[in-house]
């Protein structure tokens, strides 16, 4: 018998405490105003809002060793945790609405430590124009929403990289459980840093290529019926042309159409257990249309498909 969805629950952290612009404090409520619950209650889903996580004020200091505001940033992912882990013990879906992508630390950390839990396999789409796999050395910036995906793999301050406190005491994931799509910016030391580590990346290169639908196959490649999916969707992933309300815009990404593929295609794999929004910057939005966008592509990654119906061109090739 196929099992009941189950109840979707936001969670706001309304904080810009690792970007390098103000605004993405403002991003839940954006999205609440574009409509995010009663768009996917309209899909027949059950949301709860657990209205929004509290934490330090952003002082707006420049970096101390590598970190900007790494005391705040650290604070603010230790409650985001939390709040991710309750949200999955109690059989929900939680979805993050940042906030900053430095929040993906402690998101993606209380997903990983429930896996472990749970004896679930992780896979982790990070949906991103940044490979976010700075560290401390590496980065221009001191920006923590440029390192979370290096934390999660151990590589960063122990506050951050310990944050899942995982049974074995290793780090929340390792690079094979991760795939990265929409890439156009990265940084010359953490390109270096990102082979070294062996991270699969889909970059807009390969995109242009291979096409969106190819890509998301070799992404989604290898799920199970145990495999619990983590999309982290930093909306900069989209191009700035449809989605102007970023805070590090970078031209030459997905499409309108190139990004509802991606989405739908995630929604066909029938895994989705649990996602971040991020990024969203009101501030510099144009009469909210990223976050309505934001929204649409989220109802699609919950399903919505222009004719309701599943893929046209069976995924895998059968055998024989
Ligand atoms: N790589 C640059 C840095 O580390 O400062 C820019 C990072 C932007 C991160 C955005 C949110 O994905
Ligand atoms: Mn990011
Ligand atoms: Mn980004
Ligand atoms: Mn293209």
């Amino acid at each position: 018998m196929p099992s009941l969805p189950r109840p979707l629950h936001l969670i706001g952290a309304p904080t810009d405490i690792g970007a390098g612009a103000r605004g993405a404090s403002m991003g839940p409520e954006a999205l609440r105003v574009a409509g995010l619950q009663a768009a996917l209650e309209g899909r027949g889903l059950h949301v709860v809002d657990g209205g929004n996580l509290a934490g330090p004020a952003n002082p707006w200091l420049p970096p101390v060793d590598g970190y900007r505001h790494l005391p705040q940033v650290v604070e603010w992912n230790q409650t985001v945790f939390n709040a991710v882990l309750d949200a999955l013990r109690q059989g929900h879906l939680p979805i993050l609405l940042g906030g900053d992508h430095c929040l993906g630390l402690g998101s993606i950390s209380a997903v990983a430590r429930h896996c472990a839990e749970a004896g679930k396999r992780l896979r982790v789409l990070w949906l991103d124009a940044h490979a976010d796999f700075n560290t401390s050395a590496l980065t221009p910036s001191g920006n923590v929403h440029g390192m979370p995906v290096a934390c999660l793999c151990g590589f960063g301050p122990a506050e951050l990289t310990r944050l899942a406190q995982m049974p074995g005491g290793g780090p929340a994931l390792q690079p094979s459980q991760i795939r990265q799509i929409g890439i156009r910016s990265v940084d010359a030391g953490e390109k270096r840093f990102v082979h070294e580590q062996g991270l699969e990346v889909f970059d807009m290169r390969f995109i242009d290529e291979v096409g969106m639908r190819q890509t998301m196959l070799q992404a989604l490649d290898g799920l199970d019926a145990d495999t619990h999916l983590h999309v982290s969707f930093d909306v900069d992933f989209l191009d700035p042309d449809i989605a102007p309300g970023v805070g590090t815009t970078v031209p030459g990404g997905p499409t309108y159409r190139e990004a509802q593929l991606c989405m739908e295609m995630i929604a066909d794999s029938g895994r989705l257990a649990s996602l971040d929004i991020v990024e969203l910057n009101p501030a510099l939005d144009v009469r909210n249309r990223t976050a309505v966008l934001a929204v649409d592509l989220v109802e699609s990654l919950f399903g919505k498909s222009t004719l309701m119906r599943g893929p046209t061109i069976p995924s895998r090739s059968e055998p024989g």
